[in-house]
């Protein structure tokens, strides 16, 4: 039996988690600072580094009738695709993903003892660069590895694949979603990207990279976006042009909606969430600001006041209300530049 005072000091310590919980809800008086990637020290990023590749290795707790769902982050993929046509291009999308983001970020620290925030990639830097294919993020040692590459395999979903960095071939297999947007389904494959520029092939068949289409994501473009007076235009050009062009020259496994397969999926969306936030500025009038439709047809009104679906993914609903401001409610976080 423990003695008396250890049992006391522990529900001290439980009692005081709590009690800073609670008040979390109420204030946020000490907001989590999110960062871009290359602010990070290199000890910072391999943390992140290795709880995203814990979470990938810890079995599923959801979705217990479907086969392809095997691990922990199969959970977060499977929803994000099975909700596909009801996240994207409706009202929700930026609340949606920002409690997407959120709900991965608890994850790494409550189920893979994360001790960091969640990063943020600032692709802008890349594209005024015009040096996307050597973007930082893509490091073997210190980022997330690069373009995929043939292998010898000839195993379909083999035979290209990231050879490099934390998430190479040898290290990981996924079992959620196919990368070839031709032949849709759930089937084991590598984790792969092809990086391209939309500007077809050459004449060996292969894919012309050029300068991944920079100019979708570059800093003019979200200065236009910032420039905005209306949720729905902020949005309609945030999501379609540099939100798309990123999973698009990246594809491979950041194509379809099982992109969240591809680890650089929550580092595009932090900064997404980032531009939005920006753009509210934590001004009462933009933190209200939220219009638009809930279906991809456009018949049914969007309210703050929605529950966005969420499946099985948590335990209640959230209200877009409740999504509005990064610093209210249930989050608590900034961005180390806004
Ligand atoms: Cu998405």
């Amino acid at each position: 039996m423990l003695p008396r005072s250890i049992l006391t000091i522990f529900a001290l310590a439980v009692g005081t988690a709590a009690s800073a919980i609670t008040r979390a809800n109420v204030t946020c008086t000490n907001p989590v600072i999110r960062k871009e990637w290359r602010e990070l020290t290199n000890a910072e990023k391999a943390e992140y580094i290795r709880a995203a590749v814990c979470l990938r290795g810890l079995p599923k707790a959801k979705y217990a009738d479907i086969d392809a769902v095997t691990t922990r982050m199969d959970d977060l993929v499977y929803s994000h695709f099975a909700l596909n046509t009801q996240i994207h291009f409706v009202a929700n999308f930026l609340p949606w993903h920002r409690w997407y983001v959120k709900l991965h970020e608890d994850l790494l620290r409550t189920e893979c003892g994360f001790t960091g925030s969640q990063p943020y990639w600032d692709w802008s830097i890349d594209a005024d660069a015009k040096d996307m294919p050597n973007s930082p993020l893509f490091d073997p040692v210190t980022g997330f590895g690069g373009d995929g590459k043939r292998t010898d395999s000839y195993e379909p979903g083999f035979q290209r694949c990231v050879v490099d960095g934390p998430f190479a071939n040898t290290n990981l297999t996924l079992a959620m979603g196919w990368p070839d947007m031709n032949e849709s389904g759930n089937r084991l494959h590598c984790f792969t990207r092809e990086f391209n520029g939309g500007e077809g092939n050459d004449e060996n068949g292969d894919i012309i990279i050029g300068e991944m289409q920079v100019g979708a994501y570059n800093s003019a473009v979200m200065n236009t976006i910032y420039a905005f007076d209306k949720f729905p235009d902020m949005v309609n050009m945030l999501e379609g042009l540099p939100h798309a062009q990123i999973h698009s020259v990246i594809f491979g496994d950041m194509g379809p909606a099982t992109s969240p397969n591809e680890p650089l999926f929550f580092l595009h969306h932090a900064n997404v969430d980032r531009a939005w936030a920006k753009w509210q500025g934590r001004n009462a009038t933009r933190l209200a600001d939220y219009a638009g439709f809930q279906d991809s047809d456009r018949t049914i009104p969007a309210s703050i006041t929605d529950a966005m679906p969420i499946l099985e993914l948590g335990d209640t609903e959230p209200i877009v209300k409740d999504y509005m401001d990064i610093q209210a409610g249930p989050l608590c976080y900034t961005y180390s530049s806004m």
